[in-house]
């Protein structure tokens, strides 16, 4: 005989519940001896074409602090670590030469924070592009980091997530 029905039904439920959880897999990349750890990467779709936003969530599991010195973009002529601020009332960003990653602990780049630019593109990303690169740490170390482009919409709907994550 058969399952009944009502075995079939759970092992169905089982099926879709664990389909929901993997429709969008969560990306992640690690360097080679596992240490450091790059996940949540996306980037904003771009206005002017020229230049783009790129954010993600960067671990360091290892017991000593490393440092985010160089990023390499497919199709970028340059990428920098930028700082977001406020002077004199106005939201500036900044710079900076090297990213510091403590020892243990998660630094998150979101929009309004930390994010590295991309400039002079080869071409405009659009939502659904993905982009392709390279983290280089001062300890020689190396991650790969593939970041999807989101519209605007969507970019908004991430930053909302991020700022409940980060009150939570
Ligand atoms: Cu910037």
């Amino acid at each position: 005989m058969s399952p009944s029905p009502r075995r079939q039904w759970h092992l169905l439920l089982l099926l879709a519940a664990t389909a929901c959880d993997t429709a969008e897999p969560r990306w992640v990349s690690t360097s080679r001896d596992g240490v450091l750890e790059i996940s949540e990467a996306f980037a904003g779709e771009s206005v002017t074409g020229a230049t783009a936003a790129v954010y993600f969530s960067l671990r360091n599991r290892g017991p000593v602090e490393d440092t985010l010195e160089a990023i390499v973009v497919e199709g970028a002529g340059s990428a920098f670590i930028h700082e977001a601020g406020e002077r004199d009332g106005i939201r500036v960003m900044a710079p900076v030469s090297a990213l510091p990653l403590p020892a243990d602990q998660v630094t998150r780049l979101v929009p309004g924070g930390t994010h590295v630019m991309l400039l002079d593109l080869a071409r405009r990303p659009v939502a659904g592009d993905s982009l392709r690169g390279v983290l280089r740490f001062r300890s020689g170390r190396e991650v790969s980091l593939r970041a999807e482009v989101h519209g605007l919409t969507e970019l908004d709907d991430i930053l909302h997530e991020s700022t409940r994550r980060s009150a939570g």
